[in-house]
């Protein structure tokens, strides 16, 4: 296996360090195969916002196994999903499942260059959309972690089709309409940017975005697959008051499993087969494991913040509003103990997704976009990583990365995140130490 992982982040690569491999996950914690427990903000990159293993999703998925796992049919769960989407989604009112966030992505380019005949994307710097040739340019996560934003192997033909502006910089964005604007088929951007650390848009901005979209007659793409159901129910989208014209999503969809789906206007997604010319297909697509582990993990989310206890996974409080005061509580607990170590650092967060940013020299006081957060120190975090791991804390193992908080999280695992973090920023502070 190429670095002998499935997917480069967990190659540790970037940290310096041999990944650890994991035996079992059970809510917030996870344990490696040499026994050590951890508090775990990786969870899956995403997926499992109600922890792991969820006794509800076990149970929902063991049952389903039992009488098949996928059919080459259609099944009613499929509709189930579906129709739970449109009903906390309004600007998805149709959609289609994949199997990932970059299949759902691939898919959405396709259909906005099928509707509109055009041939252009414009894409945000930083951005990270899985990894879609068009997209793999000044892209963010694993991408710029393993220090090749735009890959090898996508040929110019491609790559000159995709238009780059800075995220949060809507002068740019105008400038790169007015000059395209006729070819345009469409602009994709993760609405709150997740994949060069949490980077959240300034006041307007996607406002503006949908406005200029709207005029050149272009297609908004918003990548939910990290903020879909993560940042509220109803996702960015919900959050901003923004309407894009597609929305992918992923990720919580799945509850765990591999899930993914794109969806939008009714008369753009008709345009998708056997409705309409543009293909699309897939073997697993909507098979009904992956799709009631969703569901569930849906309905745990739905439950909780409707305050029904009988379901919630959570106490019977809403489950954002929880997921908000643990976040918050993180996020004033990293900031308090880097100030007292006087270790630089700028911590984002939007909800239970968080970033701290080692900003050492740079002196910047807020990441704003790619070049901002390029200039964080990412040796800093990678001996922040180390000390945090030794100290029972896994996280993400970039710079680059968000960090996930799940409603198995306890104001307990928060405070003692917080007091391995104070240690770990006494290492952050002593590279020399570190050897
Ligand atoms: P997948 O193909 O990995 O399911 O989804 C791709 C994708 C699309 N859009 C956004 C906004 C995403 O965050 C992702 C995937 N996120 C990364 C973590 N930053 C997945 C982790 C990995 O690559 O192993």
């Amino acid at each position: 296996m190429p670095g002998g992982v499935s997917s480069p982040v967990r190659s540790f690569k970037s940290v310096g360090l041999s990944p650890v491999f994991i035996k079992s996950g059970q809510g917030a914690y996870l344990t490696d195969v040499d026994g050590n427990n951890y508090v775990d903000y990786v969870m899956s990159y995403g997926p499992l916002i109600a922890g792991h293993a969820h006794p509800a999703v076990r149970a929902a998925v063991a049952k389903q196994i039992s009488r098949g796992s996928s059919f080459g049919c259609c099944s009613e769960l499929e509709i189930t999903l579906a129709t739970f989407i449109a009903g906390v989604m309004p600007g998805v009112p149709m959609v289609r499942f994949v199997n990932s966030g970059t299949e759902a992505v691939t898919s959405a380019l396709r259909l906005a260059r099928g509707a509109t005949g055009r041939p252009l994307i414009v894409k945000c710097a930083g951005c990270y959309h899985g990894h879609v040739d068009a997209l793999l340019v000044q892209a963010g996560s694993g991408a710029t972690t393993h220090g090749q934003p735009s890959s090898p192997g996508i040929p110019d033909a491609v790559i000159n089709n995709t238009l780059l502006v800075p995220f949060n910089d809507a002068a740019a964005a105008e400038a790169v309409f007015s000059q395209h604007g006729g070819q345009i088929a469409a602009m994709i951007v993760e609405p709150i940017l997740g994949n060069i650390g949490v980077v959240l848009p300034e006041a307007g901005y996607l406002a503006r975005l949908r406005e200029l979209c709207s005029r050149h007659g272009a297609i908004l793409i918003f990548d939910e697959v990290m903020t879909g159901f993560r940042v509220a129910l109803g996702g960015a989208q919900q959050l901003q008051q923004v309407q894009p014209d597609i929305t992918c999503l992923g990720k919580i969809i799945g509850g765990g499993l591999p899930v993914g789906a794109y969806g939008g206007r009714e008369e753009l997604m008709n345009q998708v087969s056997p409705a309409g010319p543009v293909y699309q297909a897939g073997t697993l697509s909507g098979n009904p494991l992956a799709m009631i582990a969703g569901l569930t993990t849906l309905r745990l989310l739905q439950s909780a913040a409707a305050g029904d206890a009988a379901n919630a996974a959570n106490s019977s409080q809403d489950a954002y509003v929880v997921l908000e005061a643990l976040g918050s509580r993180l996020q004033h607990g990293l900031e308090k103990s880097a100030a007292r170590a006087e270790v630089p650092l700028v911590v984002q967060r939007c909800g239970s997704m968080i970033t701290p940013f080692f900003t050492g020299q740079s002196g910047k006081e807020s990441i704003k976009n790619y070049a901002d957060a390029l200039a964080c120190d990412t040796q800093a975090y990678a001996r922040f990583f180390k000390a945090m791991l030794d100290g029972g804390v896994m996280l993400p193992p970039s710079q680059f990365e968000a960090w996930f908080i799940s409603l198995a999280h306890t104001e307990v695992d928060i405070d003692q995140t917080v007091e391995a973090a104070a240690k770990a920023f006494e290492a952050v502070k002593q590279p020399a130490a570190q050897g």
